[in-house]
């Protein structure tokens, strides 16, 4: 019988639908409004993920999960309601993440660990009680010409392993993030080169989830694709990412895994629902393959904005444009030419 966990896990990744990454720290959600010369204050933020959460179309049709952070999921709407009252109403499961972000790796000059085990089942057990049904880690790791080194890979994949346990003793789906940066330097960071890093993670992190008795059937893991740096000197093409991505995935992540929602990491939008299409065109397995974008899905809305109420309506259209169109990515229907 299939318990409350794995019934949550399974609906983030229903046919068609993928997740919001909504969770941008305050540090981060400020840098993203620099672009639009937009003040990040509490009204700013709640303004911006109000509109986003208030796209009534997209919510419903396309959004099966938005991951909130902190002050979000505390936060009224300028109506009074909860922010998460929107997201009721529109059946999207709500998540939370509840890192506090990574920090410098003492002693391991240029790598990070993420924080924040503290006090985490006190915190997810309020989380829970205020309506979250999933959480999200994000463990970080590098690629350079000395990193990742095994240390980091192992002391971020035992936090993230611990996270995961305590998220399910507390009845919350845990969303395990292992990131390979995509921002490597030019030389080192090609295809070959993170198909090693992420394989070798991939292995290493659900080796300690195992060890650490978490139920795999009620986990979502979220990776990134197995891509090329941005500034890598040979870039890959778009079917050599699927493949690879696909291959590792197949022989790094076991089979009781419901579903994979990628990382956007800092491809363009277009780049991700597309790679995101070719993979599942070509899997040929029932492998559920999603999305959990930040950027991919919000970067046009942001910029079409502006922090300007008058824009707000086009802005929606650009969020609806792009949960759109990863929907029909994460059923491998999606086309170029759907994007004019
Ligand atoms: C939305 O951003 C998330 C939180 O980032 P910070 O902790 O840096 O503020 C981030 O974890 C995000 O969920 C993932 O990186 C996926 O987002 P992208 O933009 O890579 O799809």
């Amino acid at each position: 019988m299939k318990n409350n966990l794995h019934q949550t896990a399974e609906k983030l990744v229903e046919d068609g639908k993928g997740i919001l990454a909504a969770d941008e720290s305050t540090a981060t959600i400020t840098k993203r409004f620099s672009q639009i010369n937009l003040e990040s204050t509490p009204e700013n933020r709640r303004s911006y993920r109000e509109m986003l959460f208030r796209t009534k179309n997209a919510m419903e049709s396309y959004i099966s999960g938005v991951i909130l952070y902190d002050e979000t999921i505390r936060q009224n709407c300028q109506s009074g309601e909860k922010m998460t009252d929107l997201l009721v109403a529109t059946d999207t499961l709500i998540g939370i993440k509840v890192d506090t972000g990574a920090k410098s790796l003492s002693l391991f000059e240029g790598e990070v660990i993420t924080e924040g085990l503290d006090g985490l089942r006190e915190r997810l057990y309020e989380y829970k009680q205020i309506g979250a049904s999933f959480a999200k880690w994000r463990a970080v790791i590098s690629i350079t010409d000395k990193t990742p080194t095994d240390y980091a890979i192992h002391t971020n994949a035992d936090a993230l392993a611990r996270y995961a346990s305590l998220c399910q003793e507390n009845g919350l789906v845990p969303i395990v993030e292992p990131e390979i940066l995509m921002d490597g330097d030019k030389s080192k960071h090609t295809i070959d080169r993170c198909y090693e890093v992420t394989s070798k993670t991939l292995d290493i992190v659900f080796a300690k989830l195992i060890d650490a008795k978490v139920d795999l059937k009620g986990i979502i893991l979220k990776p990134n694709m197995v891509i090329a740096g941005i500034n890598a000197l040979d870039q890959a093409t778009e079917i050599e990412v699927a493949e690879q991505t696909l291959k590792c995935l197949e022989e790094h992540m076991p089979d009781s895994v419901p579903g994979v929602c990628f990382l956007s990491g800092g491809q363009n939008d277009v780049d991700a629902t597309k790679h995101l299409s070719i993979m599942n065109k070509m899997k040929e397995t029932d492998i559920k393959l999603s999305f959990s974008y930040g950027r991919a899905l919000q970067q046009s809305a942001l910029i079409t904005w502006g922090g300007k109420d008058e824009n707000m309506l086009e802005a929606q259209q650009a969020f609806e444009h792009r949960a759109q169109m990863n929907s029909l990515a994460a059923k491998g229907e999606w086309s170029e030419n759907l994007e004019k």
